[in-house]
């Protein structure tokens, strides 16, 4: 195929995104651009990261009390330095760093960033995709300097989020709240290109992805829900075959394309997770932005919708159901009992 024919490249989309809004001032596209270059660099080296000295455990554990790995370290770097200085940001907070971190005097822009660097990073050494996820918010403070507050705002205040998949290739997704676009990284080239415009989240579909290692710790509707999803009714369409890759950025892709349910309860396997495993502000916030615009619902196990729910706390941990909207119903009359 010739190149020329790619078409659309994500920075002339961005662009294009702005027209519709006569009131932007171009701050967004400038943020979502500076994202992007450091996007295709944590690609790069995660393409290459079985040849040079990237695989492996970084030596310490982050604020989750997970053990960080090489790539996760370089990949905070990177986004965190490049978006201190941009001059859009007035303050932002990753997954791997305890506090919000500040960006460079004088530089404080409109946004607050929340992001996290590399998600699934336990399948860097595996070779399995993973992701970076990124959610931004306006700041109360805008152009000075950001605090805490700023960044505890719902899903619902979002103007952007989106994710980077590095996996069979490299994609970006992303919405600003007109749909939800998809770019697919040529690596000759450097570029993102315009390969799945305006996604739509299959209304209903035939797979669920969960860790079902973790079914003994399960509560009760949770196991009724996943029985009903195995029992043979070929007029529903069941049973669903199961998904679960482990890397939700993947999970969730898969899902947005195929159409699916990613479930992530509560259980009681480890009570510092008692509330659930995922992130409200690096996770579920941003990807239930993605799955609404694209069609699909993100609720909690006992009915909340994620978008609504006014973090308290930077690493806030949620349970987590998403994905196709009419699963997502069906999955929720199941767990009503429990709200
Ligand atoms: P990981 O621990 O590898 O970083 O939130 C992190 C996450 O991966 C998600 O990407 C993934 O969906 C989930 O945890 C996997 O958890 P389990 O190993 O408990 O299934």
């Amino acid at each position: 195929m010739i190149k020329e024919s790619y078409g659309i490249t994500v920075s002339r989309h961005i662009l294009d995104s702005q027209r519709l809004h006569p009131e932007a001032t171009g701050d967004l596209s400038g943020l979502l651009s500076e994202l992007i270059v450091a996007a295709k660099t944590i690609s790069a080296e995660v393409n290459m990261a079985g040849l040079g000295d990237f695989l492996g455990q970084a030596g310490k554990t982050n604020i989750q009390g997970e053990k960080v790995q090489k790539l996760d370290v370089f990949a905070n770097q990177n986004i965190k330095r490049r978006m201190a200085s941009c001059g859009y940001v007035s303050i932002m907070t990753s997954e791997e760093e305890a506090d919000a971190i500040p960006v460079v005097a004088g530089q404080e822009g409109k946004y607050t960033l929340a992001f996290d660097p590399l998600d699934g990073s336990s399948n860097i050494d595996v070779n399995v995709s993973i992701g970076t996820i990124f959610s931004v918010h306006r700041a109360h403070s805008g152009g000075q300097p950001g605090c805490e507050v700023d960044l505890l705002q719902p899903g619902k205040n979002q103007v952007a989020a989106g994710y980077i998949i590095y996996g069979s290739s490299t994609m970006l997704v992303y919405t600003t709240g007109d749909g939800v676009h998809g770019f697919t990284l040529d690596p000759t080239v450097g570029e993102f290109y315009l390969s799945h415009p305006d996604i739509r989240m299959p209304e209903r579909s035939k797979y669920y992805s969960v860790n079902e290692g973790n079914s003994p710790f399960w509560h009760p509707e949770m196991h009724r829900y996943i029985e009903y999803l195995k029992a043979v009714d070929k007029q529903s369409g069941r049973p669903y075959s199961a998904r679960y890759i482990g890397s939700l950025v993947a999970d969730f892709h898969r899902n947005l394309i195929a159409g699916g349910i990613f479930l992530y309860p509560r259980d009681t396997k480890n009570p510092a997770k008692a509330g659930g495993k995922l992130r409200l502000l690096y996770e579920a916030s941003p990807l239930a932005f993605i799955a609404e615009q694209a069609g699909g619902r993100a609720i909690t196990d006992d009915g909340r919708e994620i978008m609504e729910i006014v973090p308290s706390d930077l690493h806030q941990r949620v349970p987590l159901i998403i994905g196709s909207r009419q699963d997502v119903d069906i999955a929720e009359s199941f767990f009503a009992s429990r709200s």
